[in-house]
């Protein structure tokens, strides 16, 4: 067990707040990166967005290793769309969302630009799973949810069945 941060659920509305930039790369921001990945791994994630931890600064942390060995720290990550005919269907799921799995539609080809820990600048083109999980995550940082991407009904329907537990 980690740390006492927590993962909000929907329909909590504070993980509809839209997160700040990151603006001091100091010792704090640090301790919060090493304290959601290891609530990340605690929960068998692949990525968490500091929104879901009720913390509205823009930190992501990644780790789409099958060996839960490759963390990766996005720092103000923006996205360009570098073909918007190239889309790519996959099924999420959401930490947030516990329980429930939806099918999303995105873009397959970005190119991504962060900084680190440090606030040293990045771009790059990713690939894979990573390409999926960075546009899930970079919702989070501006309040959007996997459930807002499905039909009011089924919406309804996951919020409901949340609420009960
Ligand atoms: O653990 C997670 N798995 C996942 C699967 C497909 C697409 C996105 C994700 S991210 C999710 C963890 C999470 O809720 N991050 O915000
Ligand atoms: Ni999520």
């Amino acid at each position: 067990m980690s740390n006492n941060l927590k993962v909000l659920k929907f329909p909590n509305p504070r993980l509809r707040k839209i997160a700040e930039k990151v603006t001091k790369f100091d010792k704090s921001l640090k301790k919060l990166a090493h304290d959601m990945l290891e609530l990340m791994y605690d929960e068998n994630g692949i990525g968490l967005a500091a929104t879901q931890v009720d913390k509205h600064i823009r930190l992501i942390v990644i780790d789409v290793s099958d060996e839960r060995n490759a963390p990766q720290y996005f720092v103000n990550p923006t996205f360009e769309i570098l073909n918007t005919d190239l889309m790519y269907a996959f099924e999420e799921g959401c930490l947030s969302v516990p329980g429930f799995n939806e099918e999303i539609t995105r873009p397959s080809n970005i190119i991504l630009k962060w900084q680190d820990l440090d606030g040293v600048a990045h771009k790059e083109e990713p690939s894979g799973l990573l390409t999926v999980c960075i546009q899930h995550e970079i919702d989070h940082l501006d309040g959007k949810l996997m459930v807002d991407y499905i039909s009011p009904i089924k919406r309804d329907r996951i919020k409901k069945k949340l609420l009960k537990k």
